[in-house]
């Protein structure tokens, strides 16, 4: 099979000040959007800034963004619903509103370094509802292996989602959230087997745990999210110049694992999104 690629450009953690890099603006994210398709990228994992750089979840902003990155690239566009630390569940379930492909829907609360990322389950279950009302495909984040049982009860209790495929991706090295290990990454693998036959993962490695993930997920059989979102170093001692320079090495190292980037119109089809 081949590899589904994900780019997580900007996040709502990193400092523009500090990482001049980091795509910020509407015209920055939609270069490197553009950049990052032509390298293999087949979705976009959306998360926007306000003027002052700062992470928002304005309506306008997440509409216009939507919009533009429909127009000037063929991206599955996914919005983030975890936003940052401090948002509201009001403004995250909002998120929904600016009618994206995908949105990411956390199956759980984690300590998340200092600060703590709240999943409250009644929210999660409003978030896997609404979507699957208006058709956007979630991609479920899974912080932590008890995420997954998580899952298993929500797709229990209340359905499969949109599209009738279940896709994961472990987000893995947060600190307070599973270590991004080989280990990690096979125990977790294992404990999809509660999930219907066809879950497909992705995964990504935080920080310095970034290429172990990435290596990791490519041998056992997964799929792939990389960007300035979860790191922001390349090598030791070498800045990410670009998103683009990430998804090209994920894409580089996929060929050689013989599992190429997955075409946008095949990621469509796995992932059970309309056209
Ligand atoms: N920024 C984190 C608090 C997501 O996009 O859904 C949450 C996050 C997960 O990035
Ligand atoms: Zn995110």
């Amino acid at each position: 099979m081949s590899t589904l690629i994900t780019v997580a450009p900007t996040g709502a953690e990193v400092d523009k000040a500090a990482v001049p890099a980091l795509p910020v603006t509407l015209d920055e994210l939609v270069a490197t959007a553009k950049e990052c398709e032509s390298v293999g990228a087949a979705v976009i994992h959306v998360h926007i800034r306000d003027d002052a750089a700062k992470p928002t979840l304005d309506q306008g902003r997440l509409r216009a963004t939507v919009q533009a990155l429909r127009q000037e690239t063929g991206l599955i566009v996914q919005l983030s619903t975890g936003g940052a630390v401090t948002d509201p569940e009001d403004a995250r379930l909002a998120v929904l509103d600016a009618a994206p492909d995908m949105a990411s829907c956390t199956m759980g609360t984690v300590n998340f370094g200092d600060d703590v990322f709240l999943n409250r389950w009644e929210f999660i279950v409003e978030l896997h509802t609404r979507m699957r009302d208006r058709g956007i495909v979630p991609e479920y984040e899974i912080f932590d292996v008890g995420h997954l049982a998580s899952l298993a009860r929500l797709l229990d209790k209340h359905g499969l989602p949109a599209g009738g495929h279940v896709h994961v991706d472990f987000v893995m090295g947060v600190p307070g959230g599973m270590p991004g290990t080989t280990e990690t990454l096979v125990a977790a693998r294992q404990a999809m087997r509660d999930l219907p036959a066809g879950t497909t993962f992705a995964a990504t490695g935080i920080g310095r745990s970034t290429l172990p993930v990435l290596l990791s997920t490519l041998a056992a059989g997964g799929h792939v999210r990389v960007g300035m979102e979860d790191t922001v170093t390349y090598a030791k001692g070498q800045p990410v110049e670009s998103n683009a320079q990430l998804v090209a090495r994920a894409a580089g190292l996929a060929r050689l694992a013989q599992r190429p980037p997955m075409s946008v119109a095949d990621a469509r089809t796995l992932l059970g999104i309309a056209a």
